[in-house]
């Protein structure tokens, strides 16, 4: 059995609980407590506030978590990172009121700065040099300018909406985040076994994200030309068909190359096209 701290609301349970579906260990929400097990999977979950995870698998009360890499760093416990997850996406930044003329970092010298993040802050202006006043709030972060507790915020930002809301912009962006699981350093074999096995089935979910089969007929002829077409794949499956001299060629893309792909096949002859969204890919 293994135990993996998920965040119990917020930002990134909704993704954390999809991912783990995806990965086959589906959790009933509606038999949700503070720890549920899983029923396909040795594996139960523990449902705790985003900035208790690093700290749960640091001490092993959990063996493994699903966090912000934000928090991670900013916590401070010594914790392995065995994953991106590629969800969860933003950015942490300084901000000014929009109006301030910003010149670099040393317009920082002597301001005051609110955040949540006072150790990731306090860390940067320490390697550049910066003497500021950070203040700590717990929420609220965008506020403090307009009513004069600060003049300068390091926040979360994603779309950025939040600062433009607020008269702030963006003028440092100081780090780069996104979910990542998190594992403790001392699990025994069992579980870094079972480790091992979530991690695999997370990368399968991840490398089948956005890639489409596809099927299409096509004259014999054509078969080293479709090849040169397809890139960087091995080697497509090719079939003979009941008529003579066509084959079908079965073949993964990723949707991003589709149509561009799809034009060039059939501009040397491919036809009835089919295309299959792909369910999972286990190499
Ligand atoms: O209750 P708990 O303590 O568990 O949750 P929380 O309120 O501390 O965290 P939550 O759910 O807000 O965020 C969890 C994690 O999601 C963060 O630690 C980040 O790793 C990640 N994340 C990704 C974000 C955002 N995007 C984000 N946009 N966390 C917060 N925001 C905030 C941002 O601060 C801003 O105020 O959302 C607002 C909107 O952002 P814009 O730029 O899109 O306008
Ligand atoms: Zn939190």
């Amino acid at each position: 059995m293994i135990r993996l701290a998920i965040q119990a609301k917020g930002r990134l349970n909704e993704e954390s609980v999809a991912l783990l579906a995806e990965a086959g260990v589906a959790i009933e929400e509606s038999k949700r407590k503070l720890l549920t097990q899983s029923n396909d999977f040795p594996l139960e979950v523990l449902y705790l506030r985003d900035d208790d995870i690093p700290q749960a698998v640091a001490m092993g009360v959990a063996d493994v978590g699903i966090v912000g890499l934000n928090e991670v760093e900013e916590k401070g416990f010594d914790v392995d990172i065995a994953h991106k997850l590629g969800f969860g996406k933003c950015r942490i930044s300084l901000a000014v009121p929009k109006s301030e003329e910003y010149n670099g970092l040393s317009y920082f010298n002597g301001k005051r700065i609110a955040t949540s993040y006072p150790v990731i802050l306090s860390k940067f202006f320490k390697e550049n040099n910066i003497n500021a006043e950070i203040h700590e709030i717990a929420g609220s972060v965008e506020i403090a300018p307009s009513v004069g507790m600060a003049d300068a915020i390091f926040d979360i930002v994603s779309s950025g909406g939040t600062l433009v809301t607020n008269g702030l912009r963006e003028v440092e962006k100081v780090m780069f985040s996104e979910a990542v699981l998190i594992a403790n350093k001392n699990l025994n074999e069992e579980k870094q076994q079972l480790l091992s096995q979530l991690l695999f089935r997370f990368e399968s979910v991840e490398r089948s994200k956005g890639m489409k089969y596809v099927l299409m007929n096509l004259p014999h002829a054509k078969i080293e030309e479709a090849i040169a077409i397809l890139p960087g794949m091995k080697s497509p499956t090719i079939l003979p068909l009941a008529q003579e001299g066509w084959s079908s060629i079965h073949v993964v893309i990723n949707e991003r190359e589709l149509w561009g792909k799809i034009e060039a096949l059939k501009a040397i002859g491919a036809e009835d096209i089919l295309v299959l969204s792909l369910e999972k890919m286990i190499l």
